[in-house]
């Protein structure tokens, strides 16, 4: 029975989807995640450069002796996932497989949708993942670079995020999906008026809390799981790159846990 964390790292705070899925479906574990939000957005960013800051946040837990990486941004996973898992020796996951796998079991069509950032969509991870898994099923992207300044401004309940939502995913309208994949980690907070743009026909896939099954599944395999009666010292410790003002409402106010602990951290030095 291991007692070190799990790693989670992410472009800035849209992970914590992700964490709020692990908290809730693995309460003994303890968390340690990142969030890079000095240099968030990675969405528009190249490849070799989200690369390198997804290599450096890795490098930071690994001092931290965690157990198991959790890549819980997609952009990221898109662009290092394969690069990092080849370099560690503690099971590396990502998004991106879990949310595919999710929409091939759900899919009764093959018409399966994904949208994420142009990082994302333009990496082609998606389609090609899905397609290694099952050569039935027909895949359409769809990048949404609006939807990420719509949750961060706070308008994600908003008339103008109906709006835009709709406008945005016009071209999928008549695509004939029935499974949609949110390949971002912020688009759980747009769940209800993306449902309502795309019609109850369609099922939304949350790519972070289907990764957060298989993680428990990979804890479960290699003996790494926290017992019960051994959770008693859980702990969630959060760094960011940016400030601890802007980091602490947002993960308090989404998380609903008390006394959180933030530490500001500075990477690549
Ligand atoms: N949601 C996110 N990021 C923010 C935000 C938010 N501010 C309000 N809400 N700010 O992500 C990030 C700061 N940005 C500013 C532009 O430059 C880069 C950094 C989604 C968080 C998902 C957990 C809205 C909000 C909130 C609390 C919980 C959820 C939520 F305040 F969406
Ligand atoms: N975390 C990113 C993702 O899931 C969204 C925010 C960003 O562009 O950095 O793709």
């Amino acid at each position: 029975m291991k007692k070190q964390a799990i790693g989670f790292i992410d472009s800035g705070v849209g992970g914590l989807t992700v964490v709020k899925e692990a908290i809730r479906q693995l309460p003994n574990e303890s968390i340690y995640y990142v969030g890079d939000t000095a240099r968030c957005p990675y969405g528009p960013r190249p490849k070799e450069q989200i690369l390198k800051f997804t290599w450096q946040m890795t490098q930071f837990l690994l001092s931290k002796d965690i157990k198991m990486l959790v890549i819980a941004c997609n952009t990221a996973t898109a662009a290092a996932l394969v690069d990092i898992k080849k370099k560690l020796a503690i099971p590396v996951i990502g998004v991106i497989l879990p949310g595919s796998r999710s929409a091939i079991k759900s899919t009764r069509n093959n018409q399966i949708g994904v949208i994420g950032t142009e990082g994302t969509v333009k990496s082609n991870e998606y389609k090609k993942m899905i397609r290694s898994k099952d050569t039935k099923a027909m895949v359409t992207s769809l990048a949404c670079p609006k939807f990420v300044p719509l949750v961060e401004s706070n308008e994600y309940d908003s008339a103008i995020a109906k709006k835009v939502v709709a406008e945005t995913l016009r071209p999928l309208k008549n695509a004939g999906l029935d499974t949609l994949i949110l390949g971002c980690t912020h688009y759980p907070l747009l769940h209800s008026i993306i449902q309502n743009v795309m019609g109850d026909s369609v099922t939304l896939i949350d790519s972070g809390a289907e990764t957060i099954s298989e993680v428990s599944t990979i804890l479960d395999y290699f003996n790494l799981a926290v017992d019960s009666r051994d959770s008693k010292n859980t702990e969630y410790n959060f760094y960011t790159t940016g400030s601890i003002q802007m980091f602490e409402p947002i993960a308090s106010q989404w998380l609903k846990i008390d006394n959180i602990k933030i530490e500001h951290i500075k990477l690549g030095l």
